[in-house]
């Protein structure tokens, strides 16, 4: 019997996880000069891996995974992937990271520090005492609203704002889909959202600073009171129960085009299962016709533990989602 294994340490960020990966991934399969095209590697070469770390039977539906990898450009590269494929960027997986590799010693204990994501370069601010890291915030990519897309749902319109925050985000009010977001049971986002995706894709919305396609990857559900509250849905259904950094990034980005957002004015977010996040808005500028925002979000994440994950291979049964 021939054994592969990967180490793992695992975080929660107010909530949610990130798998991220020390050891066992072959080094050719992360090659690229830059981080994302490290993750294109690894996604056209061993994207066995993720589903090996992120669905069942060693992951779950919910799980969410980063590899650090090498970069010059930045003290830390990493890319984020979940049970489904690859996220550009990801801030509760950021967090995660930059806190487990200070407190292993993979990382210098800095205040400031630059992280290379397939994104772009964000920086990152973190304080520690006593070799604990008690907070990181980041400065995401540029952050801006794309355009409007009004669907029908259930044979009702629905409008969804599309914002680009490091990834594209369908952001919809949640009564417009039926959905009350301070019941006890996120899982009543899951279906509406993915039906929403789906119709938000379908309408083939654009870029407006890159001129391309932007698909959406997650749909933000808000909460139509004053409550700030959010759940972020992704990948296959999975609910995010954190408040999401990069869903935080898009939600300060429109409540800044909106005029209800100062340059400076914080807001505190909150996700699924009551944790938090803070964000605000930093500074702006304008590309191609469109206000573009820089977004600080900041939160906090715990070590809950290390893997060594065995793949046997006398181990037929693979890894898979139940759906
Ligand atoms: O925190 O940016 C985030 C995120 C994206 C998907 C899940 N979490």
């Amino acid at each position: 019997m021939e054994r592969t294994e990967f180490i793992t340490v695992d975080t929660h960020t107010g909530g949610e996880p990130t798998r991220i990966v020390l050891d066992g991934i072959e080094a050719d399969t992360l090659a690229g000069e830059t981080v994302r095209e490290r993750r294109d590697r690894f996604e056209a070469t061993a994207d066995g891996v993720r589903k090996l770390l992120m669905q069942e039977p060693r992951g779950h539906a919910d799980m969410f995974g980063a590899v650090p990898v090498p970069t010059d450009r930045a003290d830390l590269g990493v890319f984020f992937m979940d049970t489904d494929g690859y996220l550009d960027m990801c801030g509760h997986g950021l967090i995660g990271v930059v806190t487990a590799l200070i407190e292993r010693g993979e990382l210098p204990e800095a205040p400031e520090l630059t992280v290379e994501t397939p994104a772009g370069l964000v920086d990152v601010t973190v304080k520690i005492a006593d070799g604990v890291v008690r907070r990181v915030a980041f400065e995401n990519v540029d952050s801006y609203v794309c355009e409007t897309v009004t669907v029908e749902q259930d044979g009702v319109p629905v409008e969804a704002r599309i914002v680009y925050s490091g990834n594209y985000f369908a952001v919809v009010d949640a009564d417009s889909l039926g959905v009350v977001l301070n019941s006890e049971d996120a899982t009543q986002c899951i279906d509406p959202a993915l039906e929403l995706r789906r119709a938000v894709n379908d309408a083939t919305p654009e870029d407006p600073v890159t001129g391309t396609r932007a698909t959406v990857s997650a749909v933000e559900l808000t909460a139509s009171d004053d409550s700030d509250r959010s759940c972020v849905v992704f990948a296959d259904g999975s609910v995010d129960r954190s408040p999401c950094g990069t869903g935080t990034c898009a939600r300060l980005t429109l409540h800044h085009v909106d005029g209800d957002l100062a340059v400076g004015e914080r807001v505190e977010v909150t996700g699924p299962v009551g944790s938090t996040f803070e964000g605000y808005i930093t500074d702006t500028s304008v590309n191609s016709g469109v206000t573009v925002t820089s977004p600080v979000v900041s939160g906090t994440a715990h070590i809950t533990g290390e893997h060594t994950f065995y793949q046997n291979d006398d181990d037929t049964l693979g890894s898979f989602t139940l759906s």
